[in-house]
């Protein structure tokens, strides 16, 4: 069996893009999903976590990834890029759409160990993401909360931000960690939180 902290992730392959419920995988094996206001940064942390250049499409085009993207980790695990959610130009009526998609598949998915909830270190709490937290909270999904795009602040304004997010969101140090998919910092710490769900 292949754990995260082993860090070797042999095999990683692109396996489908769901859009209909009916048409996920065989929940054969634990699954950890990955959600996300829209320009995150949520491809590119797990481009960094299975140290692909771009298996996971990346963009600077906000709003692109509208299907549930699932890889496959050899035989053992399936990590899920959830679509972005948040992002304004999208109509109504498409946003609603896809929160119903995403909330179905969190409720009912019987092999989903874990969510990633990413949120971006530089910004202030977010009504979304305290909305998802929130929501995952009451209906009992486990959640890690990764504050992403770290390189992008000094020291000092990373721990008082992370600090302000921790405030915000209610957690603990040990619930969420500071990451970024330009250095990899943060990603051991990532890959050990996720073995624990996987075990
Ligand atoms: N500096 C920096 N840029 C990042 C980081 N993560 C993502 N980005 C950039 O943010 C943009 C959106 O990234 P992407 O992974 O496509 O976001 P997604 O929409 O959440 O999947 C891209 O231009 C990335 O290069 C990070 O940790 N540091
Ligand atoms: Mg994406």
């Amino acid at each position: 069996m292949t754990h995260f902290s082993s860090q070797s992730f042999a095999d990683v392959r692109f396996l489908t893009s769901i859009f209909d419920l009916r048409d996920l995988p065989p929940p054969a094996i634990p699954e950890i999903a990955f959600a996300g206001r829209s320009n995150v940064g949520k491809s590119s942390l797990l481009n960094r976590l299975i140290k692909r250049r771009n298996l996971v499409k990346t963009s600077s085009r906000p709003g692109k990834t509208q299907s549930l993207n699932y890889f496959q980790v050899d035989t053992c695990f399936y990590l899920v890029d959830l679509p972005g959610y948040g992002y304004a130009r999208v109509s109504k009526k498409m946003q609603a759409a896809w929160q119903d998609l995403i909330t179905r598949y969190l409720e009912t998915r019987e092999n989903l160990r874990c969510v990633v909830v990413i949120v971006d270190l530089r910004h202030e709490l977010k009504a979304a993401d305290l909305q998802l937290v929130t929501w995952l909270r009451q209906t009992g999904v486990p959640f890690i909360l990764v504050y992403t795009k770290a390189d992008k602040l000094s020291a000092n304004q990373r721990s008082k931000n992370a600090a302000a997010l921790d405030a915000g969101f209610g957690v603990k140090t040990a619930e969420r960690l500071v990451f970024s998919a330009r250095t990899g910092m943060g990603r051991d710490n990532l890959l050990h939180a996720l073995d624990s769900f996987l075990l």
